[in-house]
């Protein structure tokens, strides 16, 4: 009997490049979508094209309790990796109220139907550097303090320490990953990375002439999402549960990502990015980078993807769609503004 996995928020850049893991090692991958995304398939569930037709997706809400006992007690999944969120740390300052219905109801609903259907199971939950915020030490670890500057921090938060608890209170075998900030040419176009990948394809293309960010000088923590979700099965992989940070353990500005983009294809972003105060955050993360130590102990995970490697694959890849040559993404084009669509809520990252 092959392993059975569930994935929340597969058809996200994590859950794609998980789903494809989890199919080459012979499991048997389910996953949740939003029932638009099923009438939509060719913008919605782009990202899960190679992998598609090996899959089974459920329409589900992950704000419905009813909806995730329902979808967890016809699958009795082995692994359940909870990567469903509103995931856009912008947005959260915009509605706190949808933030923390979707992020910790969300991953609550999990916890509680695994624990009533299927208690074997074992949990993954998608936590996150920005619980760090503002953080007092560098680089933060798996004992750093938590202070989120968002409510998606604070969600966050609230999802690790009921996810600690499940795994304290009920012997869950329930961990969290800290991930920092991992990026691929299947990023959303809303984070700064592949705003930065997407508007370069559009200057060079013609169809626009300026690129505009906020703050340039924050500085995060960026790996390969690809690789981030080999780390994500490892932990679960392992005798006992544990939460592990998952970092690069470099640290960039978002300045140093421009630089970089733009001179892959010789340009010099100044004559291109301008700042502008939309875009500034009420409150933000100054600096995120961290030690993954106790992964690589733990797990024998070590990131690979280097920075520069990273930006030239996200920029290639933009290039190439927008000469029509191929597509990653599951939202349609934004114009770089940056905004909030409602499209973007409960996806993962
Ligand atoms: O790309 P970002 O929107 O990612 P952020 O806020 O760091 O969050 C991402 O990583 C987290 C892991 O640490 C995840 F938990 C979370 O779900 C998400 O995947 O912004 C990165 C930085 C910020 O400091 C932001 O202020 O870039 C700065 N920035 C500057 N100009 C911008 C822009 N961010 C966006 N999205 N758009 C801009 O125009």
């Amino acid at each position: 009997m092959p392993q059975r996995a569930l994935i929340t928020g597969i058809t996200g850049q994590d859950g794609s490049y998980l789903a494809e893991l989890l199919v080459a090692k012979g499991y048997e991958v389910h996953g949740t979508v939003r029932r638009v995304a099923l009438e939509d398939p060719a913008h919605r569930l782009a990202r899960l094209h190679t992998v598609r037709d090996k899959i089974t997706l459920h329409a589900a809400s992950i704000e419905s309790f009813a909806s995730v006992f329902k979808i967890i007690a016809e699958i009795q999944p082995d692994e359940c990796y909870h990567l469903a969120a509103q995931s856009f740390v912008s947005y959260s300052f915009d509605d706190e109220f949808s933030t923390f219905n979707t992020n910790i109801n969300g991953t609550h609903f999990v916890l509680g139907a695994l624990r009533q259907l299927v208690p074997r199971c074992r949990v993954y939950f998608a936590g996150s550097s920005e619980m760090f915020g503002k953080a007092d030490e560098v680089p933060q670890n798996e004992r750093t303090r938590f202070h989120p500057r968002s409510s998606y921090g604070i969600s966050k938060v609230a999802g690790y320490e009921l996810t600690r608890n499940y795994r304290e209170a009920y012997h869950a075998f329930a961990v969290s990953g800290i991930l920092f900030n991992h990026e691929s040419p299947r990023r959303g176009y809303e984070f700064v990375t592949r705003k930065i990948s997407s508007g370069l394809a559009r200057i060079l293309a013609g169809e626009t002439a300026q690129l505009a960010l906020g703050n340039l000088e924050a500085r995060r923590d960026w790996g390969h999402a690809r690789e981030y979700t080999e780390a994500m099965w490892r932990m679960l992989q392992q005798d006992e549960p544990d939460d592990y940070v998952i970092a690069t353990g470099e640290t960039h500005s978002v300045r140093d990502f421009c630089e970089a983009a733009f001179s892959h294809v010789n340009l010099d972003y100044r004559d291109y990015v301008v700042q502008d105060d939309r875009f500034f955050r009420p409150a933000e993360v100054d600096l995120l980078v961290g030690d993954a130590s106790k992964a690589k102990r733990v797990l024998a995970w070590e990131p690979k993807t280097t920075f520069r490697d990273l930006v030239r694959e996200m920029v290639d890849a933009d290039v190439r769609a927008i000469a029509g040559h191929e597509s990653h993404a599951s939202e349609p084009r934004t114009t770089g503004s940056g905004g909030f669509s409602s499209e973007l809520k409960a996806q993962s990252s």
